[in-house]
């Protein structure tokens, strides 16, 4: 038999795994020694591929240095600088590496285990959490949306509610036996952080006094203060990823293109590169630097933000050799609220550009359908601007 025809015929084999092998995650098959070749559910259309889409085919993968913010500084006398740096790179980048943030590479590095451990345990441990109900506590699943998507990504994650968290710990994986406190650390650092980078952004665009805490009695402060106590009793959601190694990485992703649905997502990966974000009509790969966050613009806070700062799509690859991990943490308001541009940023030369939205809506959106890019946010754009 020709090599040409083998291949065919390995291809067919995986083929034949059975639709619900599929829905039980690409961990399962990969560990059940299924995947030699990548099954036809998971092959992207060729313009969607990595190596063809936006880019020459041809050309090398291209890394991109994100702009880097030092949290120490931002906190220190050279804030001023700072939040220009972070102005920027929101306008121009949507996306940015913290580094010296007040979370301990300890937290950091227990964190990045304990999910380890908990994609190690038996599929049957696993699986206890598997559940389409997009509002349920604690979701595992694959793919981006199992239920709706034609093609499979590469991925099986784990989702989990944390806010507020007291509430919600108790539902979360008991085993391995310490996921819950190391979990519940991580969830509280994490929102912390996000609360001191919210204060930064909200400076950043012009709308917030760092003495503002001081300064309660006038209208335009409590309208700021009551953002800022709204996100502190706002929603928290993470989302952790687990790619296996991938035979053919050219063919599939691990996440399709799509932005993320809050104010900012802080995402603590591991040290095997995958992410990639569009920048300049390029897919560009991001560096992980160790212990840094990546952070990156939400949906809502374009929206608040009347389109000064940009949510950005960005997709995940898979490799060959190494399997990944990535913790997404993600931020927005209480799930019952609205969100609308902020109208401190709202005049005659920068009209309304957004409908106010809730989650509802959103949650409607995406459960009706195969949600790719940004297609959410454009069809909350208001047409006259
Ligand atoms: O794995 C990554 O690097 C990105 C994860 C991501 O985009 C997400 O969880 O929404």
């Amino acid at each position: 038999m020709s090599p040409a025809m083998a291949m065919i015929d390995q291809r067919n084999e995986e083929d034949h795994i059975i639709e619900s092998e599929y829905h039980k995650g690409v961990k399962n098959m990969y560990e059940k020694g299924y995947l030699h070749k990548v099954p036809k559910k998971y092959i992207f259309p060729a313009s969607e591929r990595p190596t063809t889409s936006m880019n020459d085919s041809n050309s090398p993968k291209e890394n991109l240095q994100l702009p880097i913010i030092d949290f120490a500084e931002l906190i220190g006398p050279n804030r001023p600088q700072v939040l220009r740096s972070l102005a920027n790179a929101c306008e121009q980048y949507g996306f940015f590496q913290l580094v010296n943030h007040s979370i301990s590479d300890d937290i950091t590095r227990c964190m990045i285990d304990v999910i380890g451990r908990f994609f190690d345990l038996p599929m049957e441990e696993r699986s206890k959490y598997m559940t389409t109900d997009m509002r349920a506590a604690v979701r595992y699943g694959t793919s981006f949306s199992q239920t709706k998507d034609s093609v499979f990504c590469w991925r099986d994650f784990l989702k989990l509610i944390c806010h507020p968290l007291p509430d919600f710990v108790p539902h979360w994986p008991a085993s391995p036996s310490d996921f819950q406190e190391v979990v519940a650390t991580y969830a509280k650092e994490t929102k912390q952080l996000f609360m001191a980078i919210m204060k930064a952004i909200l400076e950043s665009l012009g709308i917030m006094e760092d003495n503002q805490e001081e300064m309660t009695k006038e209208k335009d402060n409590n309208d700021n203060n009551n953002i800022m106590k709204e996100l502190d009793n706002g929603s928290q959601m993470l989302v952790t990823n687990f790619y296996p190694p991938c035979p053919e990485p050219d063919l599939t992703l691990g996440m399709h293109p799509h932005s993320d649905y809050g104010f900012l997502t802080l995402l603590l990966q591991d040290e095997v590169e995958g992410l990639q974000i569009q920048f300049q009509d390029k897919w560009l790969t991001v560096q992980p630097i160790p212990n840094a966050f990546v952070v990156n613009i939400g949906d809502h806070l374009e929206i608040f933000s009347n389109g000064k700062y940009k949510s950005v799509l960005h997709r995940v690859l898979v490799n060959e050799v190494k399997s990944r991990i990535s913790i997404a943490s993600l931020h927005s308001l209480p799930f019952n609220c609205t969100v609308k541009p902020s109208p401190k940023l709202i005049d005659e030369e920068n009209p309304k550009r957004y409908m106010d939205t809730d989650f509802g809506s959103f949650l409607a959106y995406v459960s009706t359908r195969e949600t790719k890019k940004k297609d959410f946010l454009e069809s909350r754009k208001l047409t006259n601007s």
